[in-house]
């Protein structure tokens, strides 16, 4: 069945001025007003407001997917050649950042285009206010069918989809429960390769031709604990990867990177994370094809023995064999959205994106997981094929955040921004114009401490070239200077040589909390956990 109909060049022609009026309608919607809870009527787009030229918007997101395991990216670890082809056909950003690097509220920031602590959700333990004003809702409001395909992982049921099926909270690698409004199915096989199938199968057999949409297609791969599928299994095991350079970081000069728990060393796990042992879960032939790949894995290690720096080398070797491999299935399955996208001739008229909810550590400073401000789980891949505006193979170092992902998309339909949201459209840059007014700065704030990991709460500001971060709870600051030092080993805080620097931070890291009205940063946790402040 065909989709949204392909505009011939006469229709290219017009499709500006019918976006403006289609501006000009949507912008009248008193977005303040009620949203049509899930299963209500939509309203219908306004007649001057032809759905047919709207983009249709597919946004493929990933968990935990960090920028440099991206070869677009540059990554010297892997080939991605599905992502690598949205990179040449759209724009690749260079500088996305997340407010806040952790997976629920990463999600909570892009439905909402606020920070943490503006929507509620500032660690993985809150559950998501689902009465907010998202973009899905105001996307559905202005006329567009809206829908959710896999991680979730807001506790919450989704609001604001026609059409929402989602893994059950994390969700496993194998055999999801997929949780709908109507209930519950088990689905057997491999998760990244079944929501991908049900993504598309919504997008063939069971939205409304009529009407633009917007697919959120939401992976839980490569999220730990980082489990290949039948078609990876094994993909890299004659691979030997070169180690980051901070590897055996000391974190001297930075007391907080000192305290935490999530080195590959001390606190990666042979049996869980690097698979020791089976995972359960799986199907009798599930098993026996892990088994294959697996047990001689282990007795491998059981024959080495490696201990001290060895066992670190191994470590390292084994965790990019895995998590590389999820990445490699998360890259087959987007060629085969892009593909069916090609075949079904919406292609033209759609928008996607490729994300992810934050960057991770490969390694890097001796780590895996994310939540520090640190650039390797600061950064967010970002890229965005819009046929027809972005200029194919671009690229754009502006800084840019998660906080302006709803915006942007709400632009791409032609619905206006609520002035609540603290993120702004990127479409000028998607078009190739940066703004001489653009933001100089982002915001950062880590809340969940103590909890896993133990990343002590800090909050922060970086520029293109510095940044500076603030461990509250330990009254310590660093700095770092990206140009000189783009690994942050050197914190210049203390150092006199950029006092005026620190006090120009200090000054911009003020400006922001104002602006986002973050005004008692080191009080957020208690004021969102009256009861439990103290005991979090
Ligand atoms: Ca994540």
């Amino acid at each position: 069945m065909q989709g949204l109909l392909k505009p011939g060049p006469a229709a290219r022609i017009r499709s500006s001025a019918l976006i403006l009026g289609a501006l000009l309608a949507c912008s009248q919607l008193p977005v303040e007003e009620p949203l049509p809870a899930p299963g209500e009527p939509q309203l219908e787009p306004a007649p001057d407001a032809p759905a047919l030229d709207r983009p249709n918007i597919v946004f493929v997101f990933t968990d935990d997917h960090a920028p440099h395991a991206i070869s677009a990216y540059g990554s010297v670890l892997n080939q991605t050649p599905n992502i690598d082809r949205l990179a040449k056909e759209g724009m690749l950003f260079t500088r996305t950042f997340c407010g806040n690097s952790l997976c629920a509220p990463s999600r909570a920031t892009i439905l909402t285009g606020k920070h943490s602590h503006a929507n509620g959700h500032i660690d993985n333990a809150s559950v998501f206010d689902g009465s907010q004003v998202t973009f899905p809702k105001l996307l559905r409001s202005a006329g567009y069918q809206t829908a959710l395909v896999g991680k979730w992982h807001l506790k919450s049921a989704p609001t604001g989809f026609d059409h929402w099926e989602v893994l059950k909270g994390q969700g496993p690698y194998y055999n999801p429960p997929i949780r709908r409004a109507e209930g519950t199915e088990q689905i057997e096989g491999y998760t990244t390769e079944i929501l991908t199938d049900l993504g598309l199968d919504w997008l063939r057999n069971e939205r409304d031709p009529d009407k633009p949409f917007m697919l959120m297609l939401q992976h839980k791969a490569p999220h730990r604990r980082w489990q290949p599928g039948p078609r990876e299994l094994g993909m890299y095991d004659d691979v030997q990867f070169p180690e980051p350079s901070t590897l055996f970081d000391d974190y001297e000069g930075r007391r907080a990177a000192g305290m935490q728990e999530m080195t590959l060393r001390d606190h990666m796990s042979l049996e869980y994370d690097l698979k020791l042992e089976d995972p359960g879960g799986l199907t009798e032939e599930q098993l026996a094809a892990w088994k294959e790949i697996y047990d001689p894995k282990r007795a491998e290690f059981e024959e080495l023995a490696p201990e001290g720096d060895d066992l670190l080398h191994w470590k390292y070797q084994r965790y990019m064999q895995d998590y590389l491999a999820c990445v490699e299935g998360v890259d087959h399955q987007l060629g085969r959205v892009l593909d069916y996208l090609d075949e079904s001739g919406l292609a033209e008229n759609t928008v996607v994106i490729y994300s992810s909810d934050q960057g991770f550590y490969l390694g890097d400073h001796g780590w895996y997981d994310k939540r520090w401000m640190y650039e390797e789980s600061l950064r967010m891949p970002f890229i965005v094929r819009w046929p027809g505006h972005t200029p194919p193979g671009s690229e754009c170092a502006a800084l840019t955040q998660n906080i302006d992902f709803g915006p942007t998309f709400l632009d791409l339909a032609g619905v206006e921004t609520p002035s609540a949201m603290h993120g702004v459209s990127l479409k000028p840059l998607l078009k190739g114009d940066q703004p001489a007014d653009w933001r100089k700065s982002i915001y950062y704030h880590y809340y969940e401490y103590p909890a896993v990991h133990m990343v002590n709460r800090h909050y922060g500001v970086r520029t293109e070239r510095y940044k500076l971060m603030h461990f509250y709870q330990l009254g310590e600051w660093e700095l770092f200077d990206l140009e000189r030092d783009p690994h942050e080993l050197t914190n210049r805080a203390a150092d006199p040589s950029y006092a005026q620097v620190r006090a120009s931070l200090e000054k911009e890291l003020l400006k922001l909390q104002e602006q986002y009205g973050e005004t008692d940063p080191e009080g957020t946790v208690d004021r969102i956990y009256p009861k439990a402040a103290g005991a979090r």
